[in-house]
């Protein structure tokens, strides 16, 4: 069987993320592919409150220390990743490394340093980075109350993010519609499923 394929979005805040992971999980669904959604921050585990606890500043944290938490919670859910991408499973994932890097950076950490810990996670097959101008983020509704949620951060993070991004990317615009969106990301993934059903090894992250 084929193993199933990794697909990631990435972007900004308020960029629509969670709504396009949703209705491209639902779409693949609906055309009877086996797929799932994860999500990081899990913050349903152990690790996952701590990051909770810090995001919400009810814990004070050394930047270093929560950049390794991000990482760990990642590596926690390997193993459950890679058994349902053999089993032929396809998982559509809301952000993983690439924004582990891109916050710890943009909060001033040294970018080697911060892509070491998630060496060796399972790579993704297709990344998507859902672009958004900050200004175009601000207008969406002012940022809640989350530690990262302010505008100066968002938009050095925005930066490393374009300076991480990789050939393999597809950038889409997230200026546009929720459904021209949703069509563009959904093509591109069927593509790589449709490709993939030949290719059944993992990559993982250098
Ligand atoms: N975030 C997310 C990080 O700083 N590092 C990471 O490794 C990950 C996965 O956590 F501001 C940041 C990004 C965001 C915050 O994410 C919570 P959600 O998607 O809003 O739950
Ligand atoms: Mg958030």
């Amino acid at each position: 069987m084929a193993r199933g394929r990794f697909i990631l979005l990435e972007g900004c805040d308020r960029a629509g993320k969670s709504t396009q992971c949703a209705m491209l999980v639902a779409a693949l669904k609906d055309k009877g592919h086996s797929v799932e959604l994860c999500k990081f921050p899990d913050r349903t585990t152990t690790i996952g409150q701590m990051i909770h606890a810090y995001l919400t500043n009810a814990k004070e944290l050394d930047d270093k220390a929560i950049h390794l938490l991000f990482s760990a919670n990642r590596w926690e859910a390997m193993q459950s990743m890679k058994r349902k991408l053999e089993a032929g499973t396809h998982l559509v994932v809301d952000r993983y490394a690439y924004s582990g890097v891109a916050f710890s950076t943009a909060k001033g950490l040294d970018l080697t340093w911060c892509k070491n810990p998630d060496k060796g996670l399972v790579r993704p097959d297709l990344t998507f980075f859902l672009d958004l101008p900050t200004a175009e983020a601000e207008k969406r509704g002012g940022f809640g109350d989350e530690r990262y949620e302010k505008r100066e951060l968002q938009e050095r993070v925005r930066e490393v993010f374009l300076r991480l991004k990789g050939k393999e990317w597809v950038m889409v615009d997230a200026r546009e519609t929720v459904q021209n969106m949703h069509y563009k990301i959904l093509k591109e993934a069927e593509e790589k499923i449709r490709v993939g059903e030949q290719d059944g090894r993992f990559a993982e992250e250098e």
